[in-house]
């Protein structure tokens, strides 16, 4: 999965490099995914089959999977319409772990707990942080992708910005198919080719997929998730996983902390972190659980994690540190963590997330529907802002901003 965060898929991680993680986007619009005839795909494809076979695919097979596939111009509109906007991580993890997200982890932890305590026995990883996983992947298995991956990734192939990538994850895609694992009309996935309830993308489900539930096939498309979930313990697992031990817990530094101990290139024990004045959110005394590094992600006025090497082996599914820390914090609040206690700092339109919330609450109260008062300013929001403002006469922005909050206010 490591690599397809380059590329954000469609299913919620358009979200990129520092800020980049799963599932979190908002109402990402839809593209209609439907084939069209393409001469150019056709003579691809032909080329491919030849490449394939050189790698061992069978000739049934390739014919097989190619048999309904085609060009689809929805996932190239999607490829070049990606969003490369950074969200703070104050956003990202509103999202992440909304309270939706939270209610609904906490009782898919109970409907799947035999099978996750089964999962836990075996891969030796906890239930809530698989759960957290499937939950920021596809909301749970609401959100699979429905798009057929043999044509979303030849037509990524074909077209070619990383068209080296996408025909390695093409061959990929067959191998599994040529394995039983599952049919050309059953794997769908992300327009990225980001496949099941944990977006395996085809490369990272040869390697750490597994079959659990013992049919024989790795089914991470199923409804039933036992598969997809025991595969993402299994991932964690191979990465290093250490049974037991938090993501991190959210400390309090003293005043004057000595900034050039922040980040992940420090490590030292929680003791000696302890004798530097390094406290729990409670003002207790920080837990051992080896070597640890500070954090302060929304930089020094914002929260301050202390994190332990399991930080390190989730940034092996997904190199980002938000990510990491959506996936920690939501397997904290599935099984009853508070939330976050220290502040984060304004945004650049010095708004906090509650005067983003009042923003889209009073929007949404003088008929310019943001469609929802996350505090998180999406395109939904934005279109409300810049409604607001031309029924206003004001010049037409779509920004949020204290002016217009104030404004608001007024009535
Ligand atoms: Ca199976």
């Amino acid at each position: 999965m490591i690599n397809r965060r380059v590329f954000s898929v469609g299913l919620g991680a358009a979200l990129v490099s520092a800020c980049s993680g799963g599932g979190v986007t908002q109402s990402a619009p839809r593209t209609r995914m439907q084939a069209v005839p393409n001469a150019g795909w056709d003579a691809w494809v032909a080329g491919f089959k030849g490449r394939a076979a050189a790698q061992g695919i069978s000739a049934s097979t390739i014919d097989r999977a190619f048999r309904g596939a085609g060009y689809l111009p929805g996932v190239i509109e999607r490829d070049r319409n990606q969003t490369e906007f950074k969200r703070s991580l104050e956003d990202y993890l509103a999202i992440a772990a909304s309270d939706e997200r939270v209610s609904t982890g906490k009782a898919k932890l109970r409907q799947n707990g035999a099978t996750l305590s089964q999962i836990e026995a075996r891969y030796q990883v906890e239930p809530q942080y698989v759960t957290a996983v499937w939950g920021l992947e596809s909301r749970y298995g609401a959100r699979r992708g429905d798009i057929q991956v043999v044509s979303a990734l030849s037509t990524l192939a074909y077209d070619g910005r990383r068209g080296a990538f996408f025909q390695k994850q093409l061959v990929a895609a067959l191998k599994i198919l040529q394995n039983g694992d599952t049919t050309p009309e059953r794997m769908t996935g992300s327009w990225a080719g980001a496949m099941g309830h944990t977006q395996f993308i085809p490369t990272s489900y040869l390697a750490y997929a597994v079959d659990f539930t013992g049919d024989g096939r790795r089914d991470i498309w199923a409804d039933d998730p036992t598969d997809a979930l025991a595969s993402a313990a299994a991932y964690l697992k191979r990465s290093g996983w250490t049974y037991g031990q938090p993501w991190g817990v959210e400390v309090r530094l003293p005043n004057g902390f000595n900034r050039r101990l922040v980040g992940r290139g420090t490590r030292r024990s929680p003791a000696d972190w302890a004798s530097l004045g390094v406290r729990d959110v409670r003002g207790g005394r920080v837990p051992n659980h080896g070597a640890a590094s500070i954090i302060t992600p929304a930089g020094a006025s914002g929260p301050a994690f202390m994190i332990f090497n399991n930080f390190t082996v989730i940034t092996r599914y997904n190199n980002s540190e938000s990510y990491v820390i959506g996936i920690g914090h939501l397997a904290d609040r599935i099984t009853g963590g508070p939330p976050i206690q220290g502040r984060f700092p304004p945004d650049a339109q010095g708004m906090t997330l509650d005067d983003r919330k009042e923003l889209q609450e009073r929007l949404t109260k003088a008929g310019f529907d943001t469609q929802g008062s996350d505090g998180v300013i999406g395109s939904n929001s934005r279109a409300a802002i810049s409604a607001y403002q031309r029924a206003s006469g004001l010049p037409v922005t779509g920004e949020p901003t204290m002016e217009l909050l104030q404004r608001l206010r007024r009535g």
